[in-house]
């Protein structure tokens, strides 16, 4: 397999450009689920050790199925498959630039969610318009073994989100180990309470919020990622649906700025636009960087060649 390895804002993606199976026809969904139903096998040779690491999202190019779409792209990480992944989408835009498949300006991409809108302002600037994204229910509190109760909002931006309200410790990278740990505390607390997003989604992503370190920044986020890795970007599907929860509380204009730090210090710019039925359309613009390229290579008689784990 081909691929193409960059990061978004210090969060890796690899992007499967060539040499990945013919997942047929379909729906993105439909091809997503024969993906993990037949070839789990090169989830687990893309992403983990000892050719990947925990903190990977593996992007599968596939052709779409839209006319108006550039490309298809499957999502999947160190624990299974995303409906959608935001710094993945700016990494996967970056990466078919760099191939010449898409030019600078507006194109389109196919996600088992929906359909997304890349605008590849520069090279590596890229603003995604996601897909439609909600607040599902606010101040819903959770007891939380060693926490105690964490009150915060369910959302949707393309993945199910906890954005608690506080965060048990300062946001940085020193007590990436604590924070790390309480959000996974929270995100198992939330399923054996049977806590989920809408029709039964599992809530797999957990965030914490405090003020921004930068004077120009609004807030500071720290997003777990459902394998146990946390996102050293803002998380664009995480930044939507923050974006969401801002606009259904009223603190946020439609087509204002709002600036997402991650726990790395890198950001995100996100805004929104209604949509015809009123629906919160959040755009995302952070900058990809190519940092590799090459073969995935399994040698005969490699007792890991599927990935350790
Ligand atoms: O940027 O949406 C995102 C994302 C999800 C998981 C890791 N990054």
């Amino acid at each position: 397999m081909r691929y193409v390895d960059s990061h978004t804002e210090g969060e890796p993606t690899r992007v499967i450009v060539d040499g990945g199976p013919d997942l047929g026809d379909g729906s993105m969904q439909d091809r997503i689920e024969r993906l993990a139903r037949d070839y789990d096998h090169v989830r687990r040779t893309v992403i983990l050790e000892p050719r990947g690491s925990n903190a990977l999202v593996g992007a599968l190019l596939v052709a779409p199925t839209r006319g108006d779409c550039a490309a298809g792209v499957l999502f999947f990480n160190n624990t299974g498959y995303l409906g959608m992944c935001g710094h993945g989408t700016i990494g996967v835009a970056v990466t078919l630039a760099r191939m010449g498949t898409i030019e600078p300006g507006v194109s389109r991409i196919e996600t088992p969610v929906g359909v997304v809108s890349v605008n590849l302002v520069d090279a590596n600037t890229v603003t995604v318009e996601n897909v439609a994204s909600y607040r599902y229910r606010s101040n819903v509190t959770v007891e939380v073994p060693d926490l105690g109760p964490v009150t915060g909002d369910i959302a949707w931006g393309g993945n199910w989100f906890f954005l608690a309200k506080d965060t048990p410790y300062p946001i940085n990278l020193d007590n990436e180990r604590q924070l790390t740990d309480a959000a996974l505390k929270v995100q198992r607390a939330l399923r054996e309470q049977g806590i989920t997003g809408r029709d039964a989604g599992d809530i797999d992503h957990i965030e914490f919020f405090s003020g921004a370190l930068a004077a120009d920044a609004n807030s500071r986020n720290f997003v777990l990622c459902p394998g146990g890795a946390y996102d050293r970007s803002p998380c664009g599907t995480g930044t939507s649906a923050k974006i969401a929860c801002l606009a259904d509380a009223g603190t946020l204009a439609p087509d204002t700025d709002w600036v997402q730090e991650s726990v790395i210090g890198s950001r995100f710019v996100a805004r929104y636009s209604l949509g015809p039925k009123g629906e919160i359309i959040p755009s995302i613009t952070g900058r990809a960087f190519v940092c590799a390229e090459g073969s995935l290579v399994q040698q005969p008689g490699d007792p890991f060649a599927e990935g350790i784990g």
